[in-house]
């Protein structure tokens, strides 16, 4: 039996990583994007569909038939309150509505580490020695971004607990092809590694509603793997193996300066509703 499974914001940074990790025998990806996204390859199971998510008949069609969603879509960076109170929270509703009506069962939501980006190394230290800071830690969101994203994760709460959806919204740190400076060496989040934790999302028994970090098994961590292991995330990847290449002499200095001292990095400094 085939299943079907709706991705929004596909042609995102993101989405477009995650496409060809997550096709599998007997899946269809149903990709949706404001860009349209590359039409299916010769052999890919991919339908393409060009809409936004605050677009209640386009979401209600996309989700029709579909098992599962992975909603990427909306802004992913500091921008006008107006516009991520649209992208963000308003088409989160949408999405959610929609799956409701549709009776999607499971949805991942991409939250941000932005939700929680105020956390300081002292914090992180003091709190979680061992293993770094929980994943449901309480939101201090560094941005009208961060802010969305904490909507977006009570969003997803409250359709678990009104309608019974399996809800999991992903802390994401920096999911890109690799780290690029000091910071994104404990935040990153391989794209392989992406894959595995939509994959332990999308298969997990009886999820309810979660929050779970998006991060590799990086050493230089500050986050802890806990709640992704309990629903059967093994990241593989540690940005250890670039550091040498990024810090040269400076690869055992700590963190340098207060952009280095804060979980949301640059973003807890950017003007509020400015566009990054
Ligand atoms: C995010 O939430 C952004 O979407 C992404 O562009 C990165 O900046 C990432 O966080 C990060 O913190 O590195």
């Amino acid at each position: 039996m085939s299943e079907t499974v709706l991705i929004t914001g596909a042609n995102g940074v993101v989405g477009r990583l995650m496409r060809p990790r997550l096709a599998r025998e007997g899946r269809v990806l149903r990709l949706l994007d404001i860009v349209r996204p590359e039409p299916a390859a010769e052999g890919e199971a991919v339908e393409v569909i060009e809409a936004s998510v605050t677009d209640e008949a386009a979401m209600r069609a996309a989700c029709e038939g579909a098992d599962a969603i992975i909603h990427l879509g909306g802004i992913s960076v500091e921008a006008p309150w107006a516009d991520i109170l649209a992208a963000n929270i308003d088409g989160t509703r949408v999405v959610l509505e929609a799956a409701r009506d549709a009776g999607v069962r499971r949805v991942v939501l991409a939250s941000s580490n932005h939700a929680t980006g105020f956390y300081d190394l002292e914090t992180v230290q003091s709190e979680g020695p061992e293993g770094g800071l929980p994943a449901d830690v309480f939101p201090r969101p560094d941005t009208y971004y961060g802010v969305s994203k904490v909507a977006i994760e009570a969003l997803g709460s409250l359709f678990h607990d009104r309608y019974g959806i399996d809800v999991t919204a992903l802390r994401i740190g920096s999911c890109f092809e690799k780290p690029w400076d000091r910071r994104s060496l404990w935040t990153w989040m391989s794209p392989d590694d992406g894959a595995r934790l939509l994959e332990a999302c999308l298969s997990t028994p009886e999820p309810g509603y979660r929050v779970v970090w998006g991060i590799s098994r990086n050493t230089r961590n500050w986050w802890s793997l806990e709640a992704g292991k309990a629903i059967g995330y093994h990241p593989q990847d540690d940005s250890e193996v670039f550091a040498a290449e990024l810090l040269g002499d400076a690869i055992d200095d700590g963190p340098q300066g207060p952009e280095e001292r804060l979980a949301g990095g640059k973003f807890c400094f950017t003007p509020l509703g400015e566009h990054q």
